[in-house]
């Protein structure tokens, strides 16, 4: 409750901030777009995981404030590397509770048009198990969205349902692997059929497919084996606030 209580102030109080991580193409060896993830200081506690108070704020609906806030931080952010000559997207994390309120595209579209992005340059990242949930008023929503030109990616996919007929139904652009297949990848031949398997169906269907949670070269060698096109990993680099991320892509053009 105390914690509740106190996120509820963080937005307003600048409590919040986001870190990117970059996604790199693996063809080229270069970002090509990076993940925007939250960060809390509070006063007195120190940093507090999102894994603590992402759960909290869905329970709470405070989600909805928050996801506000990291859009519009993200998108403005973006904005500016982009008009320092970096041609880096970002992915937002998004709760289907805050994709399907009612005015959250036209907000989306009005933070574009506003910061100068293309809505190309932003991907919305959704977990693949909330889709199960509210399928009908989730697919409508980011059916609209992506007529709007922004990109949407399944999250933790692998991990949600095992039904893969929704695949065809789904407007999405990019798979994103989720880390538990990644992480024992280099020494489980199951999990490099699993990933291999994962690849050849998202591209056979058109769509992206990234690999997240990749901690080692070996790994990422194997991904790029098997055809994924793009990594994130501590391998790579670790999720940072804005201006270390600024200093990073420009070190890595
Ligand atoms: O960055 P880290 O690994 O600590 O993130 C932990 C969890 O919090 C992840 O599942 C991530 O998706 C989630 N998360 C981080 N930032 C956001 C955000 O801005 N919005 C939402 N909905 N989830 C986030
Ligand atoms: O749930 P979601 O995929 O949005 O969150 C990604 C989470 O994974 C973030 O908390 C991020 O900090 C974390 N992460 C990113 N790269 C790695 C990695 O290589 N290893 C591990 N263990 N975690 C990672
Ligand atoms: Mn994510
Ligand atoms: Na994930």
């Amino acid at each position: 409750l105390e914690l509740y209580r106190d996120l509820k102030k963080a937005v307003a109080e600048g409590e919040l901030q986001l870190y990117y991580q970059p996604q790199i193409n693996l063809e080229t060896g270069k970002a090509v777009s990076c993940e925007a993830l939250m960060r809390w200081t509070h006063p007195d506690e120190g940093f507090i995981s999102p894994g603590e108070f992402i759960p909290l704020a869905e329970k709470t609906g405070l989600i909805t404030e928050l996801s506000r806030w990291a859009l519009k931080e993200a998108i403005d952010q973006c904005a500016r590397w982009q008009l320092a000559g970096h041609s880096v997207g970002v992915s937002v994390n998004l709760s289907c509770h805050c994709l399907t309120e009612s005015d959250m595209i036209d907000r989306i579209v009005e933070l574009l048009n506003s910061s100068g992005l293309e809505a190309r340059q932003l991907t919305v990242e959704v977990t693949e198990s909330l889709f199960m949930e509210q399928s009908e008023q989730v697919i409508d929503a980011l059916t609209r969205l992506r007529e709007t030109g922004v990109l949407v990616s399944i999250d933790d996919f692998g991990t949600g349902y095992s039904s893969l007929s929704y695949l065809k139904k789904l407007p999405v652009d990019e798979l994103k692997i989720d880390q538990s297949f990644i992480f024992p990848m280099a020494k489980s031949k199951k999990d490099r059929m699993i990933v291999h398997a994962i690849v050849e169906l998202g591209t056979s269907l058109g769509f992206e497919v990234i690999a997240e949670g990749v901690e080692d070269g070996a790994t990422g060698k194997i991904l790029k084996e098997i055809g994924v096109h793009k990594v994130q990993g501590f391998h790579y680099a670790r999720p940072m606030p804005f201006d270390d991320f600024c200093f990073w892509i420009a070190a890595d053009q």
